[in-house]
């Protein structure tokens, strides 16, 4: 038995659920962090001491870090069609993964909290835009590399689409007049199209507005 622990606001949750529907698994969900609280308790942190969610619990074993869920999950239970055995194919996703921690997200928080999360008269505006100006460089990288393919791998979705595709649905909702190039737009479309990023990421997440603490 599969059990996610997490709150479904977080985008690092998001990406666990999204994954979780296109393999069809069932799973125990248990909101935690954010609003509702528990990550500095004593059976939290027994779980992972990094006191973060997603955390994913598979019978006896405890997996931590949203993209090494991604991983555990498509090398378990979505042989070949979401895990290659070779490690140079794999590479391929695995690449953006990694880019995905390293450079978007971190573009994407400071615009994500700077901005959004963050009370109006706190907003350090020149912070954001630099942000801002991250993010839309980070858009123009993934423009590049799309060219005609359907996305960012070829002609099937992987997990590259899911740790990068997350942040789109936010970056291009909270107002800050971040427009998608034209490649971009029709990926996300595609994007959009799937069950699980409808379900768990284009979901409401207005109750962080404005609030710098959870
Ligand atoms: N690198 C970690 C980051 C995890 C993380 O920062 N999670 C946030 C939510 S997005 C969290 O647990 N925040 C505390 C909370 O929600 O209470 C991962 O990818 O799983």
């Amino acid at each position: 038995m599969l059990r996610l622990y997490g709150r479904t606001t977080s985008y690092n949750v998001q990406k666990v659920l999204w994954l979780l529907y296109e393999l069809d698994l069932s799973f125990e969900h248990i909101e935690c962090g954010g609003k509702f609280g528990g990550l500095d308790s004593e059976e939290f942190l027994a779980l992972n001491p990094f006191a973060k969610v997603p955390v994913l619990v598979d019978e006896d074993k405890v997996i931590l870090e949203s993209n090494t869920i991604l991983r555990y999950l498509a090398s378990t239970y979505g042989k070949s069609i979401w895990w290659f055995e070779d490690s140079y194919q794999r590479s391929n996703y695995e690449a953006w993964m990694d880019w995905s921690i390293d450079v978007f997200e971190k573009a994407f928080v400071g615009v994500f909290w700077g901005y959004y999360r963050m009370p109006e008269l706190k907003r350090d505006w020149i912070s954001i835009n630099k942000s801002k100006d991250k993010c839309l460089s980070c858009l123009s990288i993934i423009e590049t590399y799309l060219k005609d393919d359907a996305f960012l791998c070829g002609e099937k979705i992987t997990l590259a689409d899911i740790s990068v595709g997350v942040f789109i649905y936010r970056l291009t909702e909270i107002d800050l007049g971040i427009v998608l190039p034209e490649r971009t737009k029709s990926w996300y479309a595609k994007l959009q199209s799937r069950g699980g990023y409808q379900k768990y990421v284009m979901s409401n997440f207005t109750e962080l507005k404005g609030r710098e603490d959870y």
